[in-house]
């Protein structure tokens, strides 16, 4: 798949608001986008940090994703999330090499990203995401 950089890091939070007053304040990060998902149930907030960014992630319902993984696991890393090209074509090559895929074709995700799930049970126990930034 060759990704040029993690694209971001993302974490489950319990209240995004207490989440970036750590990392505005402690870290003097600039937390410069909020957004909703409501496909995914979650409200996330964006740091850059140099190519990188964070993610922080608050759940909107319980049994959405981050909400279900908050409450088997506490707060803590949820996913990274890798830059690659042409996504589809990596999607297929993830499924000839026996990959477990949670999403066969990209979907819409925060900022505009078309974005793709791995299973995390086919990837040494991290939920791996890709992600294309199609508009350049
Ligand atoms: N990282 C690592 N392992 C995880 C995980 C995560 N984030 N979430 C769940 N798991 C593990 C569970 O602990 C479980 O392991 P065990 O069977 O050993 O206990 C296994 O995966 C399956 O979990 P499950 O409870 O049966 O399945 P869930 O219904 O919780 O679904 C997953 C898990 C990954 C398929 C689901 O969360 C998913 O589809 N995620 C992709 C979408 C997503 O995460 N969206 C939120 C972020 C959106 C954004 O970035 O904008």
């Amino acid at each position: 798949m060759k990704p040029s950089h993690i694209e971001h890091i993302g974490i489950a939070v319990t209240n995004l608001e207490t989440a970036i007053s750590f990392y505005e304040n402690v870290l003097g990060l600039k937390c410069y986008n909020i957004e909703e998902v409501a496909d995914q149930k979650v409200r996330t907030a964006f740091f850059k940090v140099g190519q990188t960014k964070i993610e922080l992630l608050e759940s909107t319902d319980p049994e959405g994703p981050v909400g279900k993984f908050i409450e088997k696991k506490g707060e803590g890393i949820h996913h990274i999330a890798f830059s690659v090209e042409n996504i589809e074509d990596q999607l297929e090559h993830a499924t000839e090499m026996g990959v477990r895929l949670i999403d066969c074709k990209p979907r819409k995700g925060a900022e505009g990203l078309d974005i793709a799930f791995l299973h995390p049970k086919s990837t040494s126990g991290v939920l791996i995401e890709l992600c294309e930034n199609k508009k350049g």
